[in-house]
């Protein structure tokens, strides 16, 4: 925020230098003013300040555990300053991990337009290789595209480049390199854009709430601080933002309000996206808006890679609702990869025995994985827990890409703050049954059925490969 204000009143300075000296050289000529984010929070909505015309004033996205760039105009062209650098991201309390990114955080800064503006990018590069930007589904002239070596070279250690085109068509959109792809986007270099229909667009609606993220997914071995950037399918941080549940805030909205959701996908993996309690229908695409007459609601949509998707919906039922992927390993942590399974063995005895070789051996998993939730166990510096995140009815044994969809009907509009737990009317919660469980009346099996699955556990646990 510090930044942000010396930036306005750069601004102000620039203007008022511009007016008392007639000509100044270096006011707009000069790169404007980078901006850098520190906090790894949710930024509220960013409106540019003094800016009208056509499609103005815009309800602007709010980023999830993100932010939107500010801008300044020289000459009726929006001006943004993106700066490539090696960042520090918390990805969750207590878990930093070395990143590529952009002004200071990964993923870098929601770049917000509206259709038909002029746009000029410059981007610093301070990372230590060259690198590019691709501006992902913008209509735009060639040499912009951003490929390394076809549309431009790539640019050099500590230069600038600008990139300038008119943001042609309304959507939802997306930024990240064009040069060594698989080692910038592993380490996280990616971004969201936006831009406004300029006027009412009949494929467009008009909404209350309007969140954005993106999703990534990185390879930390538990203790370590940098991205594997080899890793091509195993993962083990998957996220929404470069940020990971509990460290993920809440999607927040006032009961009835109309609420977009736009996700881009730059992992490896498709992600089927699941919100509970409401329907949804996906009203724009990669290529713009789909027309209302070829949507169709769902309450999950797969979003494969390269893709973007605008989901919508009336938050009309109140309540805390899970938002997550539907890959169960991605609404885990780190730690729930390569254990072997260990359902139905019985580790009586044994543990006592190992303990005297490795003080430290626990048993993960005899019962199910649920304990895993509760267990106190001595995590590696540096790693968040395999299933985390404390709800008012307990542990909510989740991680990676899942987060909640908090709906209150007294959330005053334009109010993004966690709103807390949700109060549930008497009488709406589960609970427990209190009479007599009767059993169950089971067909009679031959007796080798009976017999044969027991037969079949393994009473060794074998070694098990790692291909690291
Ligand atoms: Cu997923």
């Amino acid at each position: 925020m510090e930044r942000r204000q010396f930036f306005q009143r750069a601004l102000a300075g620039a203007a008022t230098t511009l007016a008392a000296a007639g000509v100044s050289r270096s006011a707009l000529a000069a790169l404007p003013e980078p901006v850098i984010q520190t906090s790894p929070a949710t930024a509220g909505p960013w409106t540019p300040p003094g800016v009208t015309g056509a499609g103005r004033p815009y309800n602007p996205v709010v980023t999830l555990n993100g932010w939107t760039l500010p801008f300044r105009m020289n000459n009726g062209v929006k001006e943004f300053h993106l700066i490539a650098e090696p960042v520090i991201r918390e990805m969750a309390p207590g878990f930093n991990v070395n990143m590529w990114g952009y002004n200071g955080q990964s993923p870098g800064p929601t770049i917000e337009v509206v259709e038909g503006d002029k746009v000029r990018l410059f981007v610093t590069n301070r990372l230590p290789e060259a690198t590019t930007i691709h501006w992902h589904g913008q209509r735009l002239p060639n040499g912009m595209d951003g490929v390394s070596g076809v549309n431009q070279p790539p640019i050099p250690v500590g230069k600038t480049y600008v990139y300038e085109f008119t943001a042609k068509r309304p959507g939802t959109f997306m930024y990240h390199p064009h040069a060594d792809e698989m080692t910038q986007m592993a380490m996280g270099m990616m971004g969201f854009w936006v831009t406004h229909p300029r006027q009412k667009h009949p494929h467009i609606n008009e909404v209350d709430r309007d969140y954005c993220f993106l999703l990534s997914a990185y390879d930390v071995e538990p203790g370590a601080r940098t991205p594997n950037i080899n890793t091509m399918l195993d993962f083990n941080i998957w996220s929404f933002n470069s940020r990971v549940y509990p460290g993920l805030d809440p999607l927040v909205a006032r009961l009835n309000d109309r609420v977009r959701v736009r996700v881009g996908n730059l992992t490896m993996t498709n992600h089927p996206i699941h919100i509970h309690g409401i329907e949804f229908e996906v009203t724009g695409t990669d290529g713009g808006p789909v027309p209302p007459t070829a949507r169709w609601p769902e309450v999950t949509t797969d979003i494969a890679v390269g893709q973007m998707r605008q989901l919508e919906f009336i938050a009309d039922e109140p309540g805390d609702w899970a938002m997550h992927c539907h890959k169960s390993h991605h609404t885990m942590g780190a730690m729930g990869h390569d254990v072997p399974t260990m359902i139905g063995v019985d580790h009586r005895g044994l543990v006592q025995q190992i303990q005297r070789v490795v003080p430290d051996y626990m048993v993960m998993g005899e019962r199910g994985m649920y304990d895993m939730k509760e267990m106190q166990m001595e995590l590696p510096e540096n790693t968040y827990p395999m299933m985390a995140g404390q709800g008012q009815f307990g542990p909510v044994g989740m991680g990676g890409m899942f987060t909640l969809l908090k709906v209150r009907d007294n959330q005053p509009a334009g109010d993004y703050s966690d709103p807390g737990d949700y109060k549930h009317p008497a009488g709406t919660v589960a609970f427990e049954y209190q009479g007599p469980t009767p059993e169950a009346v089971r067909p009679s099996v031959p007796a080798a059925a009976t017999a044969a699955p027991n037969a079949a556990l393994p009473s060794v646990r074998k070694p098990q490969g790692h291909n690291h």
